[in-house]
């Protein structure tokens, strides 16, 4: 029996509150309105956002379904839309590419004004929620939200990918991998034969890795205060890795040491703290280098850095979701990964079903895994 056009029953992860546990419940999916896609997700990833979120540093309106990295099948569409139908297997996107505002139309942005991210509301673009649980709405997560059995995404946040790519693997496209990779292929263009540095060593971060090695960069020096990535970031194209806890010196002085005084030519931050960003930019090339924040800084936070950093010629730049516009590239990075031109296995540590998902945000508060995906 088709369930277009009715309000489904499913299984959600609640976030009722920071510091707590996410709570399965059974929830109401209503059906998509005009333009909108309900979708069946199979396959979601456990990204560090989603743990920020929880940890109470970046704050949005809860209670609300969280998860933005996943894949799935559209169950059913709403009027007007034209770019998938029910049973296309599909991403959805935590940066929408609606394909009409200024930073859609200029090559060098991906930010469509259309994101819930950098002003989250936590609700469809109409204002509104198609999420209730107890009798109270829920709100979006990053116009996805993707722990739950199905939800409703605007028609600009969903793309069609191959049906024959491994969803549980390909969910990885949809924030983790695409972040790292993007960073260092597009907003930083890392050149053949450079050096660079990759702050934390997590599933951004060793995507970053990944991108700096396909860019043909010669050095690629990992750093993270857990040094059991350590042997992962050097299987993925880390040349050497360097745990700050191990130094008296502050770590950018012992990248320079490591560089012949010159520091590295790219710097990548994938944690989400002021301090490894300033680190990070003061780590590269004083005249020439770049540095690029991937890491979510915590809500309302500041930065204070001497401005002699910049002076001297250093790019800062930052990067959502490595800068891809979403629709146009992720079908390409999934034709890409069914071509064998980047692997995904080796970010993926942990398979779960979707029921365990807070053993799952535990073995990455633990730093024990990369990537959890949980399955349906
Ligand atoms: P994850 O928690 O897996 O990795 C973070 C890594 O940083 C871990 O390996 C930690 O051990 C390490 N770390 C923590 N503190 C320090 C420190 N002081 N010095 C060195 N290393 C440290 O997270 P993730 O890889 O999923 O995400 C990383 C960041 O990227 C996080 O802030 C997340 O919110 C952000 C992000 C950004 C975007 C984007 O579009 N820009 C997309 N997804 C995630
Ligand atoms: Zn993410």
């Amino acid at each position: 029996m088709s369930t277009a056009g009715k309000v489904i029953k499913c299984k959600a992860a609640v976030a009722w509150e920071i510091q707590k546990p996410l709570v399965i419940e059974q929830i109401e999916v209503a059906p998509p309105k005009d333009h909108e896609v309900r979708i069946k997700i199979l396959a979601t990833g456990i990204c560090g956002t989603d743990n920020h979120v929880l940890s109470g540093t970046f704050a949005v309106p809860l209670p609300m379904i969280l998860g933005h990295e996943a894949a799935g099948v559209v169950e059913s569409v709403g009027e007007g839309v034209t770019c998938v139908k029910p049973g296309d297997h599909v991403i959805p996107l935590a940066v929408p590419q609606c394909g009409n505002c200024s930073p859609c139309q200029n090559s060098r942005g991906n930010l469509c004004t259309q994101n819930d991210i950098t002003r989250v509301r936590g609700l469809m673009p109409d204002g509104t929620s198609r999420f209730t649980c107890k009798g109270k709405a829920l709100h979006h997560f990053v116009s996805t939200s993707t722990f739950t059995e199905y939800t409703v995404v605007h028609e600009n946040a969903v793309v069609k990918i191959d049906a024959a790519a491994p969803l549980e693997k390909v969910c990885l496209i949809g924030c983790g991998f695409s972040t790292g990779y993007g960073a260092a292929l597009q907003t930083a263009q890392v050149e053949h034969g450079s050096t660079c540095a990759v702050f934390g060593l997590g599933g951004v971060g060793l995507s970053a890795v990944m991108g700096c090695k396909a860019a043909g960069a010669s050095r690629i020096i990992g750093v993270d205060i857990n040094k059991s990535k350590f042997a992962k970031a050097k299987e993925l194209g880390a040349t050497e890795c360097v745990n700050p806890l191990d130094y008296k010196k502050p770590i950018n002085e012992v990248l320079f040491d490591m560089t012949d005084g010159e520091g590295v030519d790219y710097s990548f931050e994938a944690i989400g703290r002021t301090d490894t960003m300033i680190a990070a930019l003061a780590s590269c090339h004083e005249n020439f280098g770049t540095s690029v924040i991937m890491g979510v800084p915590p809500s309302a936070s500041k930065i204070c850095f001497d401005p002699m950093l910049l002076f001297t010629g250093r790019t800062w730049k930052g990067s959502v979701l490595g800068g891809w516009k979403c629709k146009d590239s992720f079908p390409k990075l999934v034709s890409d990964f069914m071509g064998k031109k980047f692997v995904l296995n080796p970010l993926i540590t942990q398979t779960l079903p979707f029921e365990k998902i807070n053993e799952g945000f535990e073995l990455l508060r633990s730093g024990k895994s990369i990537r959890t995906v949980l399955t349906f």
